[in-house]
């Protein structure tokens, strides 16, 4: 069953996982410009992420013979002062697209579209992942502290993130 409202909400989701990833491009040149390597690695590896996101969202569009509409990109602003301000507002984005998703899961749910109710679970799961991952690296940051040596055991734990994430990626998509 086709839906015009389902195919809308789609594409504004499909969209926001292009944003997402033109973020993370940005978020991992902020960390480039600072030689933080490991965060700028954890970053653009989530990037890649963010588009197989969007793919999956654009496939789902195309099997259900949906129009497509992708929007033009706004400027990614990178707005931090320190690491911890960068993975506070990667957090608060994360939180932005899981309320998206859950929006999108009740909307289904309200319209008996099982199909798309169906297709979303998997972002369900997805969303909570990336919460506990950015939730977490955000503790080690605030364990690790703000010493002379702060920065480079921040980077040095994750760069073990982005290699911990490379594994799961390539197991999950
Ligand atoms: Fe697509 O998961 Fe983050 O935004």
């Amino acid at each position: 069953m086709k839906n015009p409202s389902t195919a809308k909400v789609i594409n504004q989701l499909m969209n926001g996982e292009l944003r997402a990833a033109h973020l993370y491009w940005q978020a991992g040149g902020w960390c480039i410009e600072r030689h933080l390597d490991g965060c700028a690695k954890l970053l653009l590896g989530h990037a890649d992420e963010e588009v197989t996101h969007m793919k999956r969202m654009l496939g789902f569009l195309i099997d259900c013979e949906y129009p497509i509409y992708f929007d033009a990109l706004p400027e990614p602003k990178i707005g931090a002062k320190t690491i911890l301000d960068l993975f506070q507002a990667i957090l608060a984005h994360e939180k932005t697209v899981t309320d998206n998703i859950n929006a999108a899961v009740k909307e289904a749910q309200a319209i008996d579209d099982h199909s798309t109710f169906e297709f979303l679970q998997w972002f369900v799961k997805e969303q909570r992942e990336e919460i506990k991952l950015f939730q977490n690296i955000i503790d080690r940051i605030n364990l690790i502290g703000d010493g002379p040596q702060a920065l480079y055991f921040i980077d040095t734990e994750l760069a073990k993130f982005a290699a911990g994430n490379a594994a799961a990626s390539g197991s999950s998509g």
